[in-house]
């Protein structure tokens, strides 16, 4: 899916700004709120953000249900000129019905990726209303998988020594907030009647030469013209065809931490008419696993870095992209070189951005919360329900996986594909459903990329159904919380267990390893002489004793710590104090004593050829 952009044959308007808000009362649809203005109880908020954190009243921050926006617009003759105008929102979480001028013109489940829609124009007026009700309510069939349950704190005999029964509802998603609104950019471009739909880029490196091999769709049966510019805007290679191959000789790599994007220009042509342009940035690299490695243009990579969420004071998951480039900013002057989209498709703006800094990006859609016995798991208590009968998230995981690699493809800096988070793998039917996920998450992109899964505790996954699914990945993926949730306090004593548990899943897979998450959590400023938990000196010592670990294990291929900075969860829970603490950095971004200790064994860790 094609990112809006202006071109000589393309218009673009951002409708960000300040739109009207207003809670639903679980009436608005019957009452037609769309057919007229908001009225009543209305807010000014900014589009885009996430709403929750950005008006001082609990029942709005933790509003579960819909919520009504609302911007008027008009369009200049130009625009209205124009053959296709088309709206386009980059994200809506989690479902969305737009209406325009009281009329219902799509609808949308999946709140991290974008959907579009043709406005034609007779459904166009001078002034026009756009009205958009998002429901951010999570169930068994929703990415990520959530629901909703009532407060209830009646305890049988006691009723009189007991809170008031309160009918509140409460969204839970894993650990995460559920942040919800208009979270990126709606925009409004235009393209002519026939016009280039997509592009798709597979790159090679044959001795010095690169190779693009590109193919492109049309509206239209014409003529494609494709040109390479290069860094300084010169013009370097040409080809004409809806498929062919350029050849670049001695090009300019993609390469982490150097990043080199040339520039692809299509012209779609009948005749000597141009008829529409578009430029796709292209950055040439290879990825491929092979005999425990994981290769970057034919070089054993190890990953550096962190699991990350879209995470920002005020702004909630809404796109921020001064933060973006201060956490690249940090990652950076951390010796990092990777992150991991944890636990959703993060906003386009931030992968071309990671395309632009030569960041290494593992992409994930939102198949997170897939395991209904997690805490039974957890505590070794046996379950009666199974997950795989409970859950009926086929459909929007499908629909997730399709359109992620639809927008996603063509960014050099995404190298692997992340089908789930912490899902029950263990249990039966986890390789009946996951299965046909990984065939298809690998027989749409065209770059082959690996794919991966990201499992959660040790002991319950030695499973013949763990191993099943597992034997179809490209990289085991492993979160795991030694001296944490297994051993809390201990971590002097881990080194062992974690160097014995990636022996036996070595053992069993031949496959390179790493780890997607690990972590404590520490309250910044916390100092204790003697490490103990939640202290700055735990966070350090858990991060050293881990990283002597991961040296003695040849097959281990990258540390991405959990998390990247501290973030907001979900607020009924007492496991957190404000929120997810295993940050390196705090949610302001300020380094913690563990950014030192990372630092300092990242510097020395290269890139490339860390494990011969
Ligand atoms: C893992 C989850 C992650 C949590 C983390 C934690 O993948 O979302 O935030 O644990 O508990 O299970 O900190």
């Amino acid at each position: 899916m094609l990112y809006p952009i202006m071109t000589t044959t393309r218009n673009l308007i951002d409708l960000s700004g300040v739109w009207r808000f207003k809670l639903d009362d679980g009436k608005g649809i019957e009452n037609g709120y769309f057919k007229d203005r908001l009225y009543g109880k209305v807010y000014n908020m900014p589009v885009p953000s996430s709403f929750n954190d950005l008006i001082e009243d609990k029942e709005v921050r933790e509003h579960v249900g819909a919520v009504w926006y609302e911007k008027e617009f008009e369009l200049s003759k130009g625009i209205l000129n124009e053959d296709r105008v088309v709206l386009r929102f980059g994200s809506v979480t989690h479902k969305a019905v737009v209406f325009l001028n009281g009329k219902e013109i799509c609808r949308n489940k999946g709140g991290f990726l974008p959907f579009e829609v043709v406005l034609e124009k007779d459904m166009l007026v001078n002034r026009n209303r756009l009205t958009i009700l998002v429901d951010n309510t999570l169930d068994n069939t929703t990415l990520p998988v959530g629901g909703v349950k009532e407060l209830d704190n009646v305890s049988k005999g006691l009723e009189e020594l007991m809170i008031p029964k309160v009918k509140r509802h409460i969204a839970y998603c894993v650990d995460f907030f559920n942040y919800s609104g208009i979270h990126r950019p709606v925009k409004i471009y235009t393209t002519p009647k026939e016009f280039i739909k997509d592009i798709t880029l597979i790159t090679d490196i044959v001795e010095e030469k690169g190779i693009i091999d590109y193919s492109v769709q049309a509206s239209f049966d014409g003529d494609v013209f494709v040109e390479v510019i290069d860094k300084e805007g010169k013009n370097i290679a040409t080809a004409t065809g809806k498929n062919n191959r350029i050849e670049i000789e001695n090009a300019k790599l993609w390469e982490p931490g150097a990043a080199y994007l040339y520039e692809i220009k299509v012209t779609l042509k009948d005749g000597d008419k141009i008829l529409d342009v578009y430029y796709e940035k292209c950055g040439v690299r290879t990825v491929k696993v092979e005999a425990g490695k994981f290769l970057i243009n034919g070089k054993p990579f190890y990953f550096k870095g962190f699991g990350k969420h879209e995470d920002s004071n005020s702004n909630g998951r809404g796109l921020n992209e001064v933060i973006n480039r201060k956490d690249f900013s940090l990652m950076k002057w951390i010796g990092a070189n990777s992150f991991r989209t944890s636990h959703y498709p993060y906003s386009e703006e931030i992968m071309r951005l990671a395309d632009e800094e030569g960041i290494v990006v593992i992409d994930e859609v939102p198949a997170v919360g897939l395991h209904v016995n997690f805490m039974n798991t957890y505590m070794g208590i046996k379950s009666s329900q199974s997950t795989w009968e409970v859950l009926k998230t086929k459909e929007q995981h499908e629909k997730d996986i399709r359109e992620l690699i639809k927008r996603d493809k063509n960014h050099p800096c995404v190298v692997m594909w992340c089908v789930a988070n912490e899902t029950a793998l263990e249990e039966e039917g986890s390789y009946a459903y996951f299965k046909p996920i990984i065939d298809l998450a690998r027989g749409l992109d065209a770059q082959k990329r690996p794919i991966t899964l990201v499992s959660h505790i040790a002991y319950p996954l030695n499973t013949e159904e763990a191993h099943k699914v597992c034997a179809e990945l490209d990289v085991l993926c492993f979160n795991r919380y030694y001296g944490w949730y297994w051993g809390v306090g201990e971590v002097e004593l881990v080194e062992g267990v974690i160097v014995k548990e990636l022996e036996m899943w070595w053992e069993h897979h031949k496959k390179p390893m790493m780890y997607t998450e690990f972590g404590a959590d520490t309250v910044n400023g916390l100092k204790e002489t003697t490490p103990v938990i939640y202290s700055e000196d735990y966070q350090q010592l858990y991060y050293e004793v881990h990283g002597r670990a991961f040296d003695k294990m040849e097959y281990f291929i990258g540390e991405q710590v959990w998390n990247f900075a501290d973030f907001a969860t979900r607020y009924d829970s007492i496991m957190r104090v404000g929120g997810n603490k295993k940050g390196i950095f705090t949610r302001e971004r300020k380094p913690k004593m563990a950014a030192y200790t990372l630092k300092k064994r990242w510097e020395q860790i290269p890139d490339f050829n860390y494990k011969k």
